[in-house]
């Protein structure tokens, strides 16, 4: 294979990719959903160790918190995949309706989710505490915000 039509064949399954139903990137609706918990679990998990380093409940570790922010930041624009047409059954979930009738603000969340992450990690990047708590707000709020409006209890 010529070095071009590597290039085409790559161009070309990533704009498949990109061209595709969310859904059919998953071979059932209960692995979109099972995908999307998934990686929301893992987020909510390293989210939560900056938390306490933010509110002061466990002692600032400058790596652990890029390391953590990092984690957060990569995951943060995968959920959304998972949320498809047809994915709103399948398996057991607490995504409400809207997700699925109100997919632009939906995806507004999602792309604030995705905005306040990367300011997080570079905040983290810095080494400093107070950098890092100014980052942090923010990006809980974007986690909020989306699970308020679309998040069942
Ligand atoms: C977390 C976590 C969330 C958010 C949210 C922020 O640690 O798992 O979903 O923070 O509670 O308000």
């Amino acid at each position: 294979m010529s070095l071009k039509s590597i290039a085409f064949a790559a161009a070309a399954s990533a704009g498949l990719l990109l061209s595709l139903p969310a859904a059919a990137q998953f071979a059932k609706p209960e692995d979109a959903i099972k995908y999307r918990q998934g990686a929301l679990f893992v987020m909510g998990q390293h989210f939560s160790r900056l938390g306490a380093m933010a509110n002061g409940r466990v002692p600032f570790d400058a790596k652990a918190a890029q390391q953590n922010a990092d984690v957060v930041a990569s995951l943060a624009s995968l959920p959304w995949a998972g949320f498809g047409p047809g994915t709103d059954k399948g398996a057991p979930h607490k995504a409400k309706a809207g997700v699925w009738t109100e997919q632009v603000k939906f995806q507004e969340h999602a792309d604030k989710l995705v905005a306040e992450s990367a300011k997080l990690a570079a905040a983290a990047k810095t080494g400093n505490l107070d950098n890092l708590k100014a980052a942090f707000g923010p990006t809980a709020n974007s986690c909020k915000a989306c699970h308020d409006a679309y998040r069942d209890r």
